[in-house]
């Protein structure tokens, strides 16, 4: 018989190259950042006598933040009564926030011009 017992197998040369350190990169397909809704956010910006977007939607929790990019005064003003927001007049570059808490619909206009309406949808 012979002699050889077998023990010279080579164990699986370990000589797998292992890729460089810190080159992981997840393709993540959801990974785009934009999103798709057009109207989200938590900025309005008030501009040549209109609120820009007119229709806002945020969820519970977000403070919006109104900024008066024009030159005259204006005011963000819930419409009808028992509405939350009461801002001042707002100056040039002034900026006014609220914190929805509740959900709804919040229409407001600008005292000043009361033709300037908008709304913000709380989900
Ligand atoms: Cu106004």
């Amino acid at each position: 018989m012979p002699g050889a017992t077998g023990q010279g197998n080579a164990a699986g040369s370990a000589s797998r190259t292992s890729p460089m350190p810190g080159m992981s990169m997840p393709a993540s397909p959801s990974g785009a950042g934009a999103p798709a809704v057009p109207v989200t956010g938590n900025a309005v910006a008030i501009k040549n006598f209109a609120f820009s977007p007119a229709t806002l939607k945020v969820k519970v929790g977000t403070t919006v933040t109104w900024t008066n990019q024009d030159t005259d005064a204006h005011t963000v003003t819930s419409a009808g009564s028992g509405g939350p927001l009461h801002s001042a007049a707002l100056a040039a570059h002034a900026t006014y926030s609220y914190t929805f808490t509740k959900p709804g619909t919040y229409a407001y206009l600008c005292t000043i011009h009361p033709f300037m309406t908008a709304t913000v949808e709380v989900a």
